[in-house]
C-alpha cells in the first residue's frame, strides 16, 4: 500500500501515456479550482496478479464546483500492458458533457487511443458553446481509425478512436485531447444551473453513459483475471463508472 503522490508508475509507462497524464493534470491545475476527492481508501493504489504478471493501479482524484469527480487512473500489467483511463464526471445540476479518455498499449505500441466529450442531455447534443468551439477544429485524418463497439453509441461526433501509427500521430492525438480539455474547462466553468426537470434528464444520461461503459468486456476481462469477478464488478461500478446520486 502507498499513498505517495510521486508519479512513479507513469515514468515506466509508454511515452504517450506519460505525456497525456502530465497534460491532463497540467490543464486541470491551470484552469480549475481543485479539491481532493477521496476514493475508498483501499482502492487508491492496488496491486494484483494477471497470468503471473503484476497488475498495478494508481489513481488520482479531484473535485471542483462543476465536477463531482475527476478521475485519472494509470495501470500497468507486468511490462506488457499500459493503460491510462480518465473520466470527468460533471455535477448533475449542469448540462456538461462527460470527458472520457482511454489509452491502451503495450510493448511500445498504443493499440487503442480514445477521447470524447459525450453529451448527456435529452437531445444527446453537445451544448452550443461546446459545438461552436469543437466544430471549427480541422479534421485529423489518422491512418488507422478504429470501429466503436456496440455500446459506443454514447459518444459524440467528435469522438476520436484510433490506433496511432507514428509518433507524429501520437502527438496529433495528444494535441487534440488538450484542445478538448481546454474547451471543456472553459465551457464547464461558464455553464448555468439547470432546472429540476433538466437535472432528472441529465442524471438519466450520466447513468446511461456509465451503464454502457460497464459493458466494456475488454476492461472487465483484464480486471477479472487479475482480481476476480466480484472485485472487478465492484471496481467497475464504484471507481471507474459509479452512477450519480
Ligand atoms: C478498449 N480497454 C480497452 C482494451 C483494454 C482495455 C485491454 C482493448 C484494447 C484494444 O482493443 O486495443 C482495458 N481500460 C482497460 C482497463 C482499464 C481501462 C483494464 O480504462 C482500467 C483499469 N474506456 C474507458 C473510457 C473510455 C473507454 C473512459 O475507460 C472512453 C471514453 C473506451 N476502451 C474504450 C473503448 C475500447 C477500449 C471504446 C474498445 C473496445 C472494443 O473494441 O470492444
Amino acid at each position: 500500500m502507498s499513498s505517495s503522490s510521486t508519479p512513479s508508475l507513469r515514468e515506466q509507462q509508454h511515452p504517450l501515456i506519460r505525456k497525456l497524464a502530465d497534460k491532463i493534470e497540467e490543464v486541470w491545475h491551470k484552469y480549475l479550482d481543485l479539491s481532493p476527492y477521496n476514493l475508498p481508501a483501499e482502492l487508491g493504489y492496488v496491486e494484483g496478479r494477471l497470468e503471473g504478471e503484476k497488475l498495478v493501479i494508481e489513481n488520482r482524484c479531484y473535485q471542483t464546483p462543476n465536477f463531482r469527480k475527476m478521475h485519472l487512473e494509470l495501470a500497468r500489467v507486468g511490462s506488457t500492458l499500459d493503460i491510462l483511463h480518465c473520466v470527468m464526471f460533471p455535477r448533475t445540476d449542469y448540462d456538461i458533457p462527460m470527458f472520457g479518455c482511454d489509452l491502451v498499449g503495450g510493448r511500445g505500441q498504443i493499440s487503442a487511443a480514445i477521447a470524447d466529450l459525450s453529451p448527456v442531455n435529452l437531445e444527446r447534443k453537445l451544448p452550443d458553446g461546446y459545438n461552436s468551439h469543437l466544430s471549427p477544429l480541422s479534421k485529423i485524418n489518422f491512418a488507422q481509425p478504429r470501429e466503436l463497439p456496440e455500446w459506443g453509441n454514447i459518444f459524440s461526433e467528435f469522438c476520436l478512436f484510433i490506433r496511432p501509427s507514428s509518433e507524429e500521430e501520437e502527438n496529433l492525438f495528444l494535441g487534440r485531447v488538450e484542445k478538448f480539455l481546454e474547451i471543456h474547462c472553459h465551457q464547464a466553468k461558464a455553464s448555468h444551473l439547470v432546472t429540476p426537470e433538466q437535472k432528472a434528464v441529465i442524471i438519466a444520461g450520466q447513468k446511461n453513459y456509465c451503464t454502457k461503459q460497464q459493458q466494456n468486456d475488454k476492461t472487465r476481462r483484464v480486471l477479472e483475471k487479475a482480481f476476480g469477478t466480484d472485485w472487478a464488478e465492484n471496481y467497475m461500478t464504484t471507481v471507474l463508472f459509479d452512477l450519480p446520486e
